[in-house]
């Protein structure tokens, strides 16, 4: 079967079962080659493949509107809209997006990544279709751990309130990124075991319209049963008390039951929620029998054994060592507890999870409740670490300001994925923290050069009192460097001399620290003596370095993998400007635009921060001064 001549879901139409399940195994199969070798989402996308093609076989995209949350599960939705020529190049520089991307397709109506959004981007769909008159359905994709999210529990809590038409299909796989938590995720497990409310309450609905005499006996019978179901249909009554109409359960991978459940739906007014169950990794058996999900977001693998291939490296990945040291200071102090929203695989919290169940709290994809929760403990003298993605953690920015640096609370957190992410691109790049962070009163924002120190800064943190504290460091491994044994703590606001040098100065942290060590290496070659400075700390800053550097009246050059405006070389400039300096200077950074996925050098090299660039800009700078026009 040529998947590549999928065009148009249209042709879906004419597909009987047998068809579509022959459909399914195909494209299972394309999936499980094709990742093998770019790596990806595999396992959410192999449990929602009959999910998606009934969907496209039962309404009319991009007419009607169907929005995937989080998005990494519309790889099948990808190749029914005609790009299967192009999972070559998924998650790749200039190729495929792992996201739905409105660029790549009209069918693409809503451009995801981060979790909890699609109910409430559905509700503003219903709200403007209704507004214009149009008829379109609207039809939000949302899983069980999705819908843990803030956001989405607001959007259900309006949706129902203004009874506008939507058909949210709730993809329950029991499964977030390794296990789900919590209440909600008890609740859909009864209504998993309920069986076919739906049906029941269909059924009497039925009966009701069958009986004519008004005030007959028979009819007063199935009033009251109809009446008692919300005692015995609990499970299901959840949706209904928030107003929407529940069908449920559903075999997900059931073409049959998912149609007539489709035409259920179709018929009922006002919002809907049918819940779909379906098996995450399906139809692959090492990702089907995994248990811990670990095939979530896979990079590589060989498709006999389900071994992955993993580019040889023995240098720590930066998640583990943060990880290790907070295990480290956790043995000494009682006080140490971790909190994570949904990340203790991509945190590598697994180790300490087993060693202190009692002390890591997973609390779902809450990103706003974490922070806050942590402000809770600190308050209550406890050292709460808070180990979170850059990009997730602009979710929580009030909690920052508000509950975390307002009240100057003892709040470690761990900023994992700081910098360029690469292949997940767009919604996930680390380039947004320093500038809406450093500003923030009271806080204090680091990040290593290397791993050692990187240990020596937990240290540092779960031993800061005088208020918060964040540690941010880049995805993937470290740079291999010894690691001592014992840790110690660094001085708050004190950089580091790595290279003397008396022409120029680079100040720099993190990632970018050994590009600027060899630029100064060849500019050294070339007679230029350059100081590379290691700004570990980029609030505060090391003010009395600085005024010795700005009275050496020789030009600054600030390097940093992170967005421009208002990042750490802005914060040079406000110091200069502050202190009446006016060095010779130059910004090194993001640009002010969004950078799509791909390998990181790549996408370094792209915009500019690379080591040819530094030198340039350095021999720029070395220049006498010109006269602007
Ligand atoms: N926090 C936010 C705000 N966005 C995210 N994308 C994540 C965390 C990381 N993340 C991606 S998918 C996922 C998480 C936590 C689990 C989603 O679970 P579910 O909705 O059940 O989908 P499944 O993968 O199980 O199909």
């Amino acid at each position: 079967m040529d998947l590549t001549k999928m065009k148009d879901p249209k042709f879906l139409k004419q597909l009987s079962v047998e068809e579509l399940e022959e459909l399914a195994m195909h494209i299972r199969q394309f999936l499980i080659e094709k990742l093998s070798v770019t790596g990806g989402h595999l396992g959410a996308n192999l449990g929602v493949v009959e999910l998606t093609l009934a969907l496209h076989k039962h309404f009319n995209s991009p007419y009607d509107k169907l929005i995937f949350d989080v998005g990494h599960q519309s790889y099948i939705h990808k190749m029914l809209t005609g790009r299967t020529d192009q999972f070559d190049t998924l998650r790749q520089y200039k190729g495929l997006c792992g996201f739905p991307k409105m660029s790549e397709s009209e069918h693409d109506v809503w451009e995801t990544g981060h979790s909890s959004t699609s109910l409430s981007a559905a509700m503003g769909m219903a709200a403007a279709r209704d507004l214009k008159n149009e008829k379109n359905a609207v039809v939000p994709i949302i899983g069980d751990g999705a819908l843990t999210g803030g956001m989405a529990l607001e959007a259900l809590n309006h949706i129902g309130h203004e009874k506008k038409k939507l058909t949210v299909i709730l993809n329950d796989n029991e499964m977030s990124i390794a296990g789900n938590v919590g209440a909600l995720h008890k609740a859909l497990g009864r209504m998993r075991s309920a069986g076919k409310y739906n049906r029941v309450k269909d059924e009497i609905e039925y009966l009701m319209k069958r009986i004519p005499a008004v005030g007959g006996k028979i009819a007063q019978t199935a009033e009251r049963v109809k009446d008692s179901m919300k005692y015995f249909m609990v499970p299901g009554m959840l949706f209904e008390e928030f107003g929407f109409t529940y069908f449920g359960p559903v075999d997900g991978h059931d073409f049959k039951d998912l149609e007539e459940n489709l035409q259920y739906a179709a018929k009922t007014d006002g919002p809907v929620l049918i819940h779909v169950i379906t098996k995450k990794g399906k139809g692959y058996q090492p990702a089907e029998t995994d248990k811990k999900d670990k095939w979530h977001g896979v990079g590589p693998y060989k498709i006999d054994s389900g071994e992955k291939i993993k580019p040889v490296d023995n240098k720590p990945a930066w998640s583990q060592v943060v990880s290790d040291a907070v295990e480290k200071v956790a043995e000494l102090d009682n006080r140490v507890a971790v909190i994570t929203p949904a990340m203790i695989l991509g945190s590598k919290l697994e180790k300490f999870q087993k060693r202190y169940p009692d002390r890591l709290f997973d609390v779902g994809i809450a990103e706003q409740h974490a922070v806050t929760m942590a402000a809770g403990m600190a308050t209550q003298g406890m050292k709460p670490f808070v180990a979170i993605y850059s990009t997730f953690l602009q979710r929580a920015y009030d909690q920052m300001v508000h509950d975390v640096c307002r009240q100057n609370l003892n709040v470690a957190f761990g900023i994992d994925r700081s910098g360029l992410v690469g292949a997940d691109g767009e919604t996930h790049q680390g380039v947004f923290d320093i500038s809406f962070l450093r500003h923030l009163p009271n806080l204090v924002l680091m990040m290593p050069k290397d791993e050692n120190e990187c240990q020596h800064m937990v240290y540092t943190a779960m031993n800061y009192n005088d208020g918060p504290i964040a540690l941010r460091f880049p995805r993937g491994n470290g740079l291999g460097v010894p690691m001592e044994e014992e840790f110690h703590s660094i001085p708050i606001g004190k950089w580091e001399v790595l290279e003397k040098g008396t022409d120029a100065v680079i100040l720099t942290f993190g990632t970018t620290v050994e590009m600027a060590l060899s630029a100064s290496k060849k500019l050294k070659k070339n007679g230029v003596n350059v100081e590379v400075v290691n700004a570990r700390f980029i609030k505060p800053m090391d003010t009395e370095m600085l005024h010795e550097i700005m009275k050496r009246n020789i030009p600054v050059l600030t390097i940093e993998e992170s967005i421009l405006q208002g990042g750490f070389g802005s914060a040079v400039l406000e110091f200069a400007e502050e202190h009446n300096y006016y060095p010779k200077m130059k910004r090194m950074g993001i640009p002010d635009r969004f950078i799509e996925h791909g390998n990181v050098d790549k996408l370094l090299e792209e915009i500019g921060l690379t080591e040819d660039n530094v030198i340039k800009e350095m021999n720029y700078l070395m220049q006498p001064q010109k006269n602007n026009k």
